[in-house]
């Protein structure tokens, strides 16, 4: 390639999208998110680096446009990596350094400095290909047009617009294509619908078709109501229906998982005639999912069932498949595999999650919050689940555990024999395929729960009596630097400023089965408190105390 061309042409790009004045970007817990309005110059920038990426890796890379669960106002850009794992956080300083580059000679000065210490090789490979997926936000027409210009200011480099898709399917197409497989939105649908159908054919006899009440789905009016609009039209054996599409309403405005979540309270278009059903909330781009029942005489107070309890449900499931196996273990010893299963927690888990986990047996890890972290820990386990109680996770099978159970299957289905590991080892299989592999995912999360759920016969309440969460309290403080705050023990202590861990220790120490700490947001511009204790009323003063603290220690704007 000519080199002077592809320099003239990432500068003549460059000046279309000037950086806004006075802002400072940073490629946080989960990309860039900011105001849609001020995020062109990024989001074009983003193209580049996932040009680049793709030219690195020799894969397929994915660009998503979206904010997620935040205001409808807000956007955002991240990148999916070959396996559709999240980027990699070696590059996350070049995709701050990008952001921020001052002018476009600037930009191309990093950009050649970048290739040349990752040896970035533009000659021989093949060319660069990414994918685009934006959500519903009327500021990503305008934003993809960015990425693709970005994309396009990379010699040879292709994109694929994959028109609005969840978060989550973005991922999927990436990770399928890379591995040679069948990637259409289409595949996508017609896999889960599959698996989904194979999970509720293997259900005990007598026990299948129990459970059948209706599930309400509200889908923030977001990507994955059209989505779940969709599949309804082909998945036999689950009565649904979806509110707060997206037709009206505006997107996260009252309706969502986080909002459920946070709020406790109904979304909005749920009533009193919803008391007592079943009903499941999305976030803007499908990657989150929370449960809820509305109780009765309560202005639309609920019992939330979140994502520790959701990450709860599925590893009971696993567990209960895989002491199945270990069965069939302990007669033929010479078909051995001790398959390693763990779940993966941040500190926002309730401690009563985390109690009932390690009570039932289950190795527990914690890592620092971010999708990049538990997704990492969980990969290191045969089957790894990991959630945070947003309801953000998914669960992970290693290769050598898919091949071994495909030999079981094999093996078991040619003699006939041992007819419950068999069905053991291919719901093992089905979970796999159901459960999206590459991040975690509202839509495919939704049909496993509601698998389960017949699989064992239970309601949501009882499912929900699995153990009593603890009160809990989230505040958010602005401050004037919150990277002042350093912490250290998947971020359960402050280290930085000194003396503030001790004073949040003593405030703690008050309050029985009181816990509290404090992190600086990957996503916002605030420091958050969490506390949790044996009342709501103690876990809300705890938070309040320990927020004070945090604005005297580090000063409020
Ligand atoms: P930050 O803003 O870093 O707390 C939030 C969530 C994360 C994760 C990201 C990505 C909480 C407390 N934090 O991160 O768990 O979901 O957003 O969207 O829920
Ligand atoms: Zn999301």
């Amino acid at each position: 390639m000519n080199q002077q061309h592809q320099s003239l042409l990432l500068l003549d790009s460059a000046a279309r999208f000037p950086p806004p004045q006075g802002v400072k970007f940073s490629y946080g817990t989960s990309g860039f998110r900011a105001d849609a309005s001020i995020l062109e110059s990024t989001v074009f920038r983003v193209g580049i680096l996932a040009a680049l990426r793709s030219i690195k890796t020799q894969a397929v890379i994915g660009l998503m446009i979206t904010a997620s669960h935040n205001h409808v106002s807000d956007n955002g850009v991240k990148i999916a990596d070959p396996g559709g794992e999240i980027m990699s956080q070696e590059w996350e300083p070049f995709a701050d350094s990008l952001a921020n580059a001052s002018d476009p000679k600037h930009l191309l000065q990093l950009i050649v400095e970048f290739v040349k210490k990752e040896n970035i090789q533009f000659e021989g490979g093949r060319g660069a290909e990414v994918f685009l997926g934006r959500d519903t936000r009327p500021s990503g027409e305008s934003l993809l047009e960015a990425a693709k210009q970005g994309i396009s200011s990379i010699v040879g480099a292709v994109a694929v617009d994959m028109g609005i898709v969840t978060t989550p399917q973005l991922h999927w197409m990436v990770r399928a294509t890379n591995k040679g497989a069948k990637a259409s939105e289409q595949d996508y649908f017609d896999q889960l619908i599959s698996s989904f159908r194979c999970l509720v054919d293997l259900i005990p006899q007598g026990d299948q078709g129990k459970n059948q009440e209706k599930l309400i789905v509200d889908a923030a009016n977001g990507v994955g109501g059209t989505k779940l609009e969709v599949i309804k039209k082909s998945i036999h054996g689950l009565n649904f229906e979806v509110r707060n599409s997206g037709k009206e309403g505006v997107l996260n405005d009252g309706v969502g998982a986080d909002f459920v979540q946070k709020e406790k309270v109904t979304p909005h278009g749920f009533g009193p005639a919803d008391v007592g059903i079943r009903c499941a909330s999305l976030d803007g781009d499908a990657d989150r999912l929370v449960y809820f029942t509305a109780l009765p005489n309560c202005n639309g107070k609920i019992e939330l069932v979140d994502g520790d309890k959701i990450l709860s449900l599925f590893a009971l499931f696993i567990k209960e498949q895989l002491s199945i196996l270990d069965e069939a273990n302990n007669e033929k010893v010479n078909n051995l595999y001790q398959a390693h299963l763990g779940v993966v927690q941040t500190a926002y888990a309730n401690g009563a999650s985390t109690d009932y986990l390690k009570q039932t047996g289950l190795q527990v890890v914690r890592t620092p919050t971010g999708v990049k972290y538990l997704h990492e820990k969980a990969a290191d386990f045969d089957i790894g689940i990991y959630f945070e109680a947003n309801g953000h996770g998914t669960i992970l099978f290693s290769s050598n555990l898919l091949t071994w159970l495909d030999g079981r299957v094999n093996e078991l289905g040619s003699t006939g024999k041992g007819s419950e590991q068999l069905k053991a080892s291919l719901r093992l299989l089905a979970v796999s395929k159901l459960i999206n592999q590459a991040v975690g995912d509202a839509l495919s999360g939704l049909f496993l729960v509601e698998a389960i759920l017949q699989h064992m016969g239970w309601s949501i309440h009882k499912w929900n009596k699995l153990y009593n969460d603890l009160p809990s309290r989230q505040l958010k403080v602005k401050v004037v630097d919150r990277t002042a705050v350093v912490t250290a023990n998947a971020e359960t202590e402050v280290v930085s400023p000194p003396g503030i861990q001790e004073a949040i220790n003593v405030l703690t120490a008050k309050y029985p089965r009181g816990r509290c700490f404090i992190r600086p947001s990957g996503t916002e511009d605030v420091v958050r408190v969490y506390a949790e204790a044996s009342t709501q009323e103690a876990a809300d003063d705890l938070a309040s105390s320990v927020a004070k603290l945090t604005d005297q220690f580090l000063g409020s704007h």
